[in-house]
């Protein structure tokens, strides 16, 4: 299985465009050690030619433009995304939906029912995008908490790749009309499994909080990607920059009590090898996207990879 990270960064990206805290404005006078990231998607593939994209970011076009395998030739209008999954309807991983609408061959959109009910009410993009290429939508069934009653999905023309979408406890969009009112299938996690090896990855770029029954779907997967948006949970805070703490809207915080590395410790090697454990969606503020900080050092100390645009996984 190939896993190819698109873009790394959480919403805004990294530089965010209004931002002139020390990671943007050291980035911009390149007086930080630290790359550039766009906003956070990744695609998957076991042939490498039939691609799934997860999640569809505003900087989709040029992630395409960087990444050949997404636009192979085999006729005039072609592309290597054969389907798009989104984990949830917020504005940096379904803008992108606007960026991909020309065409003939409909869309092929794989959401659970919250994130369609938000992607067709509050934000419309699905309903605009039946006026261009059209959509043929598809329902992620998240019914099971269970892992032996957990439904996994396949999907036609991405050959040899099995998927099963896990309820995370997080908040729906600001413009979801259920914003204060939390509902399963708002964000999704995914574990995703290539058949005929068994090798597996759990991607969640949101993950708020790493509730019980997560660990029997995350201890099965040869790469866990999750939420490395914030270091503390009052990080914006601390910065003049938000009032909310980074739990309170979805973010698993990496530092302290409770925090992503801690939870990250609780994964050990499988079948003998080492579990590459790698954050995504990171925030522009995070001290982590330099790579001479003190808390990228802690989480090298503890295995943990901070992912990059062009990232390669080859599981
Ligand atoms: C900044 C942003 C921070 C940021 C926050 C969130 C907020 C929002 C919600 C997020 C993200 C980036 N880049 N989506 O000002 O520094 O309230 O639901 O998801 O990508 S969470
Ligand atoms: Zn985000
Ligand atoms: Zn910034």
């Amino acid at each position: 299985m190939h896993i190819h990270v698109l873009g790394a960064a959480a919403g805004g990206g990294f530089p965010q465009w209004n931002c002139n805290c020390p990671n943007c404005d050291g980035l911009r006078k390149g007086t930080i050690n630290a790359t550039k990231r766009t906003q956070s998607s990744i695609c998957v593939s076991s042939n490498g030619v039939d691609w799934v994209l997860f999640n569809a970011s505003p900087d989709v076009l040029q992630q395409i433009q960087d990444f050949a395998p997404l636009q192979p030739g085999r006729n005039i209008r072609d592309s290597g995304i054969q389907a798009i999954v989104l984990i949830d309807a917020q504005i940096d991983h379904t803008t992108g939906l606007y960026m991909l609408r020309e065409g003939k061959v409909k869309r092929e959109i794989y959401c659970t029912d919250m994130v369609y009910e938000d992607l067709t009410s509050g934000n419309q993009v699905l309903n605009i995008l039946s006026h261009y290429c059209g959509i043929n939508r598809h329902v992620v069934p998240i019914d099971g908490t269970d892992l032996s009653k957990s439904s996994s999905f396949t999907i036609p023309n991405v050959p040899n790749l099995k998927f099963t979408a896990v309820a995370l406890k997080s908040a729906a969009p600001p413009y979801s009309p259920h914003r204060n009112d939390p509902k399963a299938g708002d964000t999704i996690g995914v574990l995703i499994e290539e058949i005929s090896t068994g090798k597996k990855c759990w991607y969640s770029p949101g993950l708020g909080e790493i509730e019980p029954h997560l660990p029997q779907f995350m201890t099965q997967a040869d790469c866990i990607m999750v939420d490395g948006t914030f270091w503390t949970d009052t990080e914006m805070i601390d910065m003049g920059l938000m009032t909310k703490t980074a739990r309170s809207i979805g973010h698993n915080p990496q530092s302290g009590k409770g925090g992503m590395i801690e939870k990250l410790d609780e994964f050990g090697p499988k079948e003998g090898q080492a579990v590459r454990k790698v954050l995504i969606h990171i925030n522009n503020t995070n001290p982590i996207l330099r790579e001479d900080s003190a808390e990228r050092a802690t989480l090298s100390q503890h295995g943990i990879e901070v992912a990059y645009d062009g990232m390669d996984i080859i599981l």
